[in-house]
């Protein structure tokens, strides 16, 4: 296999005079391939099988064991003009990264093999779609991509006829962490990755071209690339609602996008379109669509069990590549909070210990198919994309953000979205559990300047009237020791329904100085366990803390200077003087 497209003929060229690989593979994607794969990564020590009978095709990855999170002091946007990578990104001269990565990949592929996998991400025929190459020395980034992506002949096909793609070039070079860099050049499409064998790092369609280099692109051409999951909410009389949601990494992205509800609503249904990445586009009359550019999972796997995740949990026992879990003795993947079984091996390989640490690494992974959820929408193919009702921010606080809030126009709900806060997890390296500015869940993935983003949104409301409403919500509130004061997981399906009622105009609200609360009795809570209290405090709020949380967030805003709009800044004072 190789290529009419001249320019993409010309690239592989290119790099490989630079990177001189033993031999070239052009990846076709097709079954056979991802066989061939698997069984050259089992021969090689790369993978290795799980139990074939309560887990066919299911493989485990270990990675090595400084590699396993996304390095966001390593990853750079490399545009000509450092301020318009903004000071929420890491810049570099784009000549001086190039030279640097270039230094590092020069002969970097000898004795290997490098692929070349053109990919698309979203729906093969989705006009809102866009495609790249991706040239790697890694057979696992190989099917990684294959389960996460539209990878192969078809996207090779569309990308000769289109003539543009995102060029991506990865090395896994000696995972040396000092040796390691995650580079963005939006100005020309392309991404240079090395020293990282890391999902977030090395499978360079999702983090790196579907939110920072599509993100770019999506400013440029009046559309938006989120940290978003999508899902359908079908009622019992059969009409499905779109809600868009984003949560910063290990939030419970994956969870709600397949959520099954409780017993008592047992009619409902969610439908999983994405759990992590949406593009969203307006169409001729004005309303918001949105497609999913991503073909599978690369999920959290601690945690995910029969109660929190059923749907998760059967996905992932066939057909699944699991990166960094522990096995049983009978060689079944094995992890924390998996409530069956026991650990022999943690993810290093070696005997499980009992209280030397987790069996599964916190940031362990699974890689499978959307087509083996058995909630997947049969909508997440459309190449038109599903029109979004409702979009929700959400982050880990222990306390401050109530249950759930609406604001009060799309503008105000661009101020919340920015004023999304989030307790650090296991998805990036770093110290976990301390509260960061993550605004809209992009801090690690917007690919220029947060002002210059924040005002791209806020242009949004001048193009349509009929834009989704915006909410916010908090499953993680807190009491003094520590336990969760909101039960989460299934339930969190009373908070969408309300939050649907409200799209809908059929429950009445409390106006409060941040936005739109639920009324006592807006949601229905009487079965679960929660005392009258507690649920007057998930959906009010505290005044003295949210005047400490504003002053806060207005200097954050403030640290943007002459770019942030003005329309922010305004927002910003009117909600501090409702608190005032
Ligand atoms: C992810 C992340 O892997 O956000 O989706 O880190
Ligand atoms: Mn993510």
């Amino acid at each position: 296999m190789t290529t009419k497209n001249q320019a993409l003929a010309a690239w592989v060229q290119e790099i490989a005079d630079l990177t001189r690989p033993q031999n070239i593979v052009w990846c076709d994607g097709s079954e056979a391939e991802y066989d061939r794969m698997i069984e050259l990564m089992i021969s090689d020590g790369g993978l290795s099988p799980l139990n074939s009978e309560t887990h066919p095709n299911c493989y485990l990855h270990l990675s090595d064991p400084q590699d396993v999170a996304r390095v966001e002091h390593l990853t750079f946007i490399c545009s000509q003009d450092k301020q318009d990578a903004g000071d929420n990104n890491n810049w570099m001269e784009p000549a001086d990264a190039k030279a640097k990565m270039n230094d590092l990949y020069e002969g970097c592929m000898q004795g290997r093999t490098m692929y070349v996998i053109p990919y698309c991400m979203g729906p093969i025929d989705s006009p809102f779609s866009r495609c790249g190459v991706e040239i790697t020395d890694s057979p696992y980034v190989v099917i990684n991509m294959k389960l996460m992506t539209r990878m192969g002949q078809k996207s090779l096909e569309r990308i000769e006829k289109e003539g543009t793609f995102v060029k991506g070039l990865h090395s896994t070079g000696e995972l040396d962490p000092d040796k390691r860099f995650i580079m963005h050049f939006p100005e020309e499409l392309s991404i240079m990755s090395y020293g990282s064998g890391y999902g977030g790092n090395a499978l360079l369609g999702k983090k790196c071209h579907a939110l920072r280099i599509a993100s770019w692109q999506a400013r440029q051409e009046g559309w938006l690339a989120e940290h978003m999951l999508i899902l359908g909410l079908e009622s019992p009389e059969g009409e499905t609602h779109y809600i868009a949601a984003a949560f910063p990494s290990a939030c419970g992205k994956t969870n709600l996008a397949m959520l099954i509800p409780p017993e008592k609503y047992k009619d409902w249904k969610i439908w999983t379109l994405g759990d992590d990445i949406a593009w969203l586009h307006m169409d001729d009359q004005g309303q918001l669509r949105a497609i999913n550019p991503e073909a599978g999972y690369f999920g959290v796997v601690p945690g995910t069990n029969a109660k929190t995740n059923r749907n998760a949990y059967d996905m992932i026992k066939q057909n699944t590549i699991f990166t960094n879990v522990g096995t049983t003795e009978d060689n079944q993947p094995w992890w924390e909070d998996k409530k069956e079984g026991a650990p022999s091996t943690d993810w290093k390989g070696n005997p499980y210990k009992d209280g030397a640490g987790p069996a599964a690494h916190p940031n362990s992974r699974f890689t499978v198919s959307a087509t083996e959820n058995r909630a997947y929408s049969s909508l997440a193919e459309a190449p038109e994309g599903v029109s979004i009702s409702a979009i929700v921010f959400g982050g880990r606080r222990k306390e401050l953000a109530p249950l759930v809030y609406e604001a009060k126009s799309w503008e105000h709900g661009v101020l919340i979205g920015a004023g999304v806060a989030s307790e650090t997890t296991a998805a990036a390296t770093g110290q976990v559990g301390v509260v960061r500015r993550d605004p809209m869940a992009m801090k690690p993935f917007c690919g220029y300047n947060f002002a210059d983003y924040w005002s791209h949104w806020l242009s949004f409301a001048e193009r349509t009237d009929t834009l989704p409403k915006i909410f916010h919500v908090n499953w993680f509130r807190q009491d003094d020791d520590g336990n969760f004061l909101w039960p989460g997981f299934s339930e969190n399906l009373r908070v969408l329904q309300w939050i649907i009622q409200r799209c809908e105009g059929e429950s009445e609200a409390v106006e409060s100085a941040i936005g739109y609360l639920p009324k006592e009795d807006g949601i229905d809570i009487a079965d679960l366990d929660i005392d009258p209290d507690t649920w007057k405090s998930l959906i009010s709020i505290n005044d003295d803390q949210w005047r400490k949380e504003m002053t806060e967030f207005g200097e954050y805003l403030d640290s943007f200077g002459d770019r942030l709009p003005k329309k922010l800044k305004e927002k910003h004072q009117e909600v501090s003087a409702l608190l005032a």
